[in-house]
Parts: C-alpha cells; structure tokens; sequence
C-alpha cells in the first residue's frame, strides 16, 4: 500500500499499513512549520510506530525544537555522552576502540520510573557499509500470540531493571573501577514492574512490553519458569515480518514509539566510525489532552 499524505511543505509516504512511513519534504530543507504539521507527524508515529525523515539534515538546534514540541525531554543519559553544549542529545559515536552496546533487541530505558514515550535519531557520519538500524514491533508480536499464551500472560508482570547495561557499567571509567561502578549504579535504578501485555495509553492497543536487553524476570515464577518464558518471548519477538530495517545517510532522522517498539542497531561496521545524535521524550503531551 502506498498513500501519500500532503500539506503546504510535508509529504507522508506510508509505504505500508504496518510497520513504517517515510516523510520528506517538497523543497528538501526540513521544516515544520505549525504545530498542525507536528500532529501530523504524531499521528502518523501512533499508526506507524516509526517514521523516517530522509536527508531532513537539520542541527541540534531543531532537533531540540523538534523533540520538545511532542513532550518533555528525558534527563541526559546516565551513561553515554552529549553533544557538546546539548546536555539532553545524546551522543552515540563509535569505532574500533569504542565499540556499541546497542546491537541487542531493546525498548530505550524501560527499567527507569516512567518508560519514555519516543525517541529521535538522527545519523551524523555514516559508515561506507553497515550500520542499519532495525525495529520491531511490539503490537505485532502480542497479536501473532496464540490466544492460549495471550490469556496465560495476560496478568503476568515482569522486572525490569539494568539488564544488560550492567556489562556497560562494569567498565573502568574515570578512574573508578568496573565494581564501584555497578555498585552505585545498580541500586540507583532499580528495577520497576510492568505488565507483560501493555495497552497503549493512546491507540488502546495490547502489545508484548517484552525486551530481553532489560527484562530480568517474569514475576510469581521460579527462576527456572521465568527464563524459560523470557528465552521463548526473546525468540518469539525477533520476527523478520514485524520489523522495519534502515539503511541511513547522513541526516536521515528516525522517531519511534518507544512504548510500543524494540530496536536493534547493527554492529556490522567495525573498525568505520559511526555516529548518531539521539533525544528521548519522556512524556507524551498530546496523551493528556
Ligand atoms: O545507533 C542506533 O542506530 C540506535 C542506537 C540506540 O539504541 C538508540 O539510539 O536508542
Ligand atoms: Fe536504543
């Protein structure tokens, strides 16, 4: 399906009715320019779960302006750099000597208080191969569920806590060492509980809030049941038909539902420098009105 949806300088190419729309713009300089084009663009994030701005290009500036007009913005990252001057745009830049840690299906920051509602990359320096970034999503997985599981996990609660950011705290940094670092920062997380079959606040669809990055446990189960359970979600949500895969250049802008989706970055590109700029939402705006 393609469907083409205009106004004065946005065009939305939805491509399909599941997973994905794209948008450029006429003239090719980005700009939104009324808060008409922003709801637009939310609701085209709620249908699609993820959208692309190709070649859009624009500087922290606007990103920042961007980001703000859907919510508030999270706090900076408790681990990766900023942009320098930008405190709430995180900086994901890596090569051989500093390698990512986002090549695992994840939902961003899902073991803090409030899980964000949406984030916003965009690509800086691209390598020559590799690098794609991929989504899946989480509607999807719920609905390909058998009616028998969707019963049994339907008042199912689940951990999640650092997860597999514990082997990036567990690093030298800054003089202190890997342990001193989990130590302070493993209880300053926690860990919070939510519903393995969440509805979203908006659209009022169920959805699988599942990620193996930072689900630790399926709460009322032994340890045993409980890894059993996360290693068949794990498998059951890596489904080719669910996700979306993009291949960037420089400027290309993602944002997705960060409620409703998982994402996985390619390592493939090592020892090319990579680079991307991110802003997280915490707070869905327009949900409350
Ligand atoms: O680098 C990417 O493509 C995505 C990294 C990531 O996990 C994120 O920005 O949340
Ligand atoms: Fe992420």
């Amino acid at each position: 399906m393609l469907l083409l949806l205009s106004s004065s300088n946005c065009t939305i190419t939805i491509s399909t009715d599941t997973a994905t729309c794209e948008m450029t713009n006429d003239n090719i300089t980005f700009r939104f320019t009324g808060i008409a084009q922003y709801d637009e663009v939310y609701q085209a994030l709620l249908k699609h779960q993820v959208i692309f701005i190709r070649g859009g290009n624009i500087g922290p500036k606007q990103h920042l302006e961007f980001a703000e007009s859907f919510g508030e913005l999270d706090d900076p990252h408790p681990h990766y750099p900023h942009v320098e001057g930008h405190e709430n745009i995180v900086l994901l830049a890596n090569d051989a000597n500093t390698p990512p840690d986002t090549n695992s299906w994840h939902t961003d920051l899902t073991f803090k208080t409030i899980q964000p509602f949406a984030s916003i990359l965009i690509a800086r320096h691209v390598p020559a191969s590799g690098g794609d970034t991929m989504w899946s999503s989480c509607y999807a997985a719920y609905n390909r569920l058998s009616t028998g599981m969707k019963n049994d996990l339907e008042n199912r609660q689940a951990v999640h806590d650092l997860g597999d950011f514990r082997n990036t705290f567990a690093t030298e940094q800054n003089g202190k060492s890997g342990i001193e670092r989990l130590n302070h920062n493993v209880p300053r997380f926690g860990h919070n509980i939510r519903p393995l079959i969440g509805t979203h606040p908006v659209t009022g669809r169920k959805f699988l809030n599942f990620n193996e990055a930072f689900v630790s446990h399926i709460v009322g189960l032994t340890t045993n049941e409980s890894n059993a359970l996360r290693t068949f979600l794990a498998n059951h949500m890596n489904k080719p038909e669910d996700q979306v895969r993009w291949r960037w250049s420089v400027g290309d802008l993602a944002m997705w539902d960060n409620r409703v989706t998982m994402h996985y970055a390619l390592a493939d590109y090592l020892p090319q420098y990579r680079c991307m700029n991110r802003i997280t939402i915490v707070d869905d705006r327009r949900a409350k009105e």
